[in-house]
């Protein structure tokens, strides 16, 4: 990958994921448990590594210490050369304020940049699911010439206030043409009037052309100082943002079905709809690609444990992932991702749901298309999911879609 390069990750972990309330009530989005024992950080921080960048900066803010321990814990990278991922917080190095937004999270790290003197730099955000080699966009860069690329996938026009939305040049297909953040009124692309070309919030720099419009940037009253909203759109107005189609991305081991796998998952729904693409018999997304892994904490835990209870009565789990430490006993499990020491009594029954670690479902009660946050406890007989609007009326959280979603540590009562 670009022999001669010194190449810088920063990973933007600072963003509060409202959307995903209760979830992010104690803990940063980057943060919040996914696929049973992942953390969805893991999978930037894995594409990063499989991609051989070995300096790599966690820029946290929000609620980070859940964060911090996850990064400082899980991703060492231990050895005698200048190897590391550093989990960075909020310093109020240019005055007292926090950051207040993702290019004044880079603004204030600068002095990051400044000692180790990169060529490149790779940014990227730290809440999606997918693979991707970072080496073939730095490849890609390299050749446009650009200072900035952005990472692109087609989305549904429907998702496009989601998006930071990509119009490229008709003469030059590689090049950004336009660039607009979260547009309300977006336009189809010309081959496709359903879909537009969306950033995936992934960006490769000349490490002096980052430097230089996050400085522009901070001087200037009117911006926003985001990536996304503001630093992108300066590059495109000068003319100098290329786009790299990530249709062009192979990773080594991906199969048909999840070579262009990519989630934005911010939302609740579409952090269950991501769950049940790990869970389907043929996985749309494969955890099992030991070429591409995607790396996660080492449990130092029992292994999971499917039994009969007491009376005889089976334990049974179909479509499901079990994590360590887990005891689904005289219980069943169907189309539900269990996090690690999660416990299913006898009798009770999970399905279509998502639990997170330490939760324990007693005998006898119902989980079904819900998602239980860490620690939560289902009492004997007890139903969560089954009554979309019995479920809002005791106080949890309930999507459009109807999921329901049960928050760090609550006791739900029959
Ligand atoms: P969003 O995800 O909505 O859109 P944002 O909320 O800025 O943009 O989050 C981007 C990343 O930056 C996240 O990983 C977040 O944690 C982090 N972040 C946000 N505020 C931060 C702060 N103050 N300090 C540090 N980190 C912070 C972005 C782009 C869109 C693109 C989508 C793709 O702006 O153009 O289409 O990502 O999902």
């Amino acid at each position: 990958m670009a022999p001669g390069k010194k190449i810088f990750g920063i990973v933007l972990a600072g963003g509060e994921g409202k959307r995903l309330m209760p979830l992010t009530a104690d803990r940063a989005k980057p943060a919040v448990p996914f696929g049973g024992q992942y953390r969805l950080i893991d999978f930037a921080l894995s594409n990063l590594i499989n991609s051989q960048l070995r300096q790599i900066v966690v820029l946290t803010q929000y609620k980070s210490h859940s964060l911090d321990r996850h990064v400082s814990q899980t991703w060492r990278l231990d050895g005698i050369t200048n190897s590391y991922i550093a989990s960075v917080p909020a310093q109020q190095r240019l005055g007292k304020r926090w950051f207040s937004g993702s290019a004044d999270a880079i603004l204030q790290s600068l002095n990051l940049l400044r000692d180790e003197k990169p060529d490149i730099v790779v940014v990227v955000g730290a809440d999606h699911v997918y693979r991707m080699d970072f080496g073939q966009m730095i490849e890609a860069h390299i050749a446009s010439g650009a200072p900035a690329t952005v990472a692109a996938i087609r989305q549904p026009i429907a998702l496009a206030d989601q998006f930071g939305v990509i119009e490229v040049e008709p003469e030059r297909p590689d090049r950004i043409g336009a660039f607009r953040e979260k547009p309300r009124d977006p336009i189809g692309l010309p081959d496709s009037p359903e879909e537009v070309l969306a950033s995936m919030g992934n960006y490769v720099f000349d490490a002096d052309a980052l430097i230089d419009a996050v400085v522009r940037d901070g001087d200037r009253p009117d911006s926003n100082h985001d990536m996304g909203g503001d630093i992108i759109p300066d590059f495109v107005a000068r003319g100098e943002a290329a786009v790299y189609d990530f249709n062009n991305n192979d990773v080594p081991g991906s199969t048909d079905r999840d070579r262009y796998y990519w989630r934005d998952v911010g939302t609740i729904d579409s952090f269950f709809e991501a769950h049940q693409d790990l869970i389907s018999a043929l996985p749309i997304f494969n955890l099992y690609n030991n070429s591409w892994p995607i790396f996660s904490q080492v449990l130092n835990s029992p292994p999971a444990k499917i039994v009969r209870d007491g009376r005889g009565a089976l334990g049974t789990t179909i479509d499901s992932i079990v994590s360590l430490g887990s005891v689904i006993s005289g219980a069943h499990l169907e189309r539900s991702v269990l996090g690690p020491w999660a416990k299913v009594d006898s009798g009770a029954k999970v399905v279509d749901s998502v639990v997170f670690e330490r939760a324990v479902i007693e005998p006898n009660a119902f989980v079904g298309r819900a998602i239980l946050d860490k620690d939560v406890v289902v009492a004997e007989g007890a139903q969560i999911g089954v009554d979309p609007a019995r479920d809002k009326a005791r106080g949890f959280t309930v999507t459009d879609s109807g999921i329901t979603v049960v928050g760090k540590g609550v006791h739900v009562v029959p």
